[in-house]
């Protein structure tokens, strides 16, 4: 059965880090909801969800996906480049270490999930204010033994790589061209975001289906007419904490 990692959210998720956002009033209860929405939509979809419990003092440790990169032969655990961010890693890792061998990325090198789009055996990688060129290097050698390879992407505009491009079906990407270089995905179909959405580029691919941000409608629409079957998520209050759809799970295909 397919596993989920999630993590609850934090009651300090008001002080998350914030890059390209404003701070706005986050509402707790609505947050807590919509999170529960998303969770019992892999549930729903045929995940297994490992929900691990939030911890006061770490404020973005709802967004998992920045801790861990997975692939069906290891797990490498991540040094978020937020330091506000590191403690993070312990638990996921744990969880992890029980059914994947682990790989760290160790200092000086700084490695955000989201950083990370794995497409078959290519992964992309954003070079952003999170992840640096040492963590790049270092996730290629981890993975390179197992026929990945690992290109690196020039990432501008945005938090993360999938910030500005997620994957929408087995060979099509959904992406944003003002943030990302749309040549490096060449090989693949491209969907581009409806102008007026410029941050509707991520979204979550689970096995037949993507969960798409209910604010996008317009990008939406976009997928739907290529065929895709969309399910939509109020995801307001974590935007307001600049995190979005791939940010709240880890995906095994176990
Ligand atoms: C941060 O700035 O680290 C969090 N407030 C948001 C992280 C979102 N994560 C993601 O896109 N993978």
């Amino acid at each position: 059965m397919p596993v989920a990692i999630t993590r609850q959210l934090s009651p300090s998720i008001t002080r998350c880090e914030l890059t390209h956002l404003e701070r706005e009033a986050i509402d707790v209860e609505r947050a807590l909801a919509q999170h529960r929405r998303y969770e019992h939509t892999l549930e729903v979809l045929g995940y297994e969800v490992l929900s691990l419990p939030a911890e006061a003092d770490l404020p973005d440790c709802v967004f998992v996906e920045d801790t861990a990169v997975v692939v069906d032969e290891l797990a490498v655990i991540t040094r978020p480049g937020a330091v506000s961010r590191r403690a993070e890693t312990a638990a996921v890792a744990e969880v992890l270490a029980q059914r994947r061998p682990l790989v760290r990325i160790e200092a000086p090198g700084t490695l955000d999930g989201g950083d990370v789009l794995r497409v078959g055996r290519r992964v992309f990688v954003g070079l952003t204010g999170r992840t640096n060129e040492d963590g790049v290097a270092q996730l290629r050698g981890a993975l390179a033994p197992f026929g990945y390879t690992v290109t690196v992407v020039a990432v501008e505009g945005c938090l993360h790589l999938k910030s500005a491009v997620t994957q929408v079906a087995p060979d099509t990407v959904l992406l944003n061209r003002a943030w990302v270089d749309s040549s490096t995905f060449a090989e693949l179909e491209t969907i581009d975001v409806d102008p007026a959405e410029p941050s509707a580029a991520n979204t979550l691919m689970v096995d037949g289906a993507a969960l798409v941000a209910a604010a996008y409608p317009r990008t939406a629409a976009r997928l739907a007419k290529a065929g895709l079957l969309l399910v939509r998520l109020d995801m307001s209050e974590l935007a307001k904490a600049e995190g979005a759809l791939t940010c709240c799970s880890i995906l095994l295909n176990d």
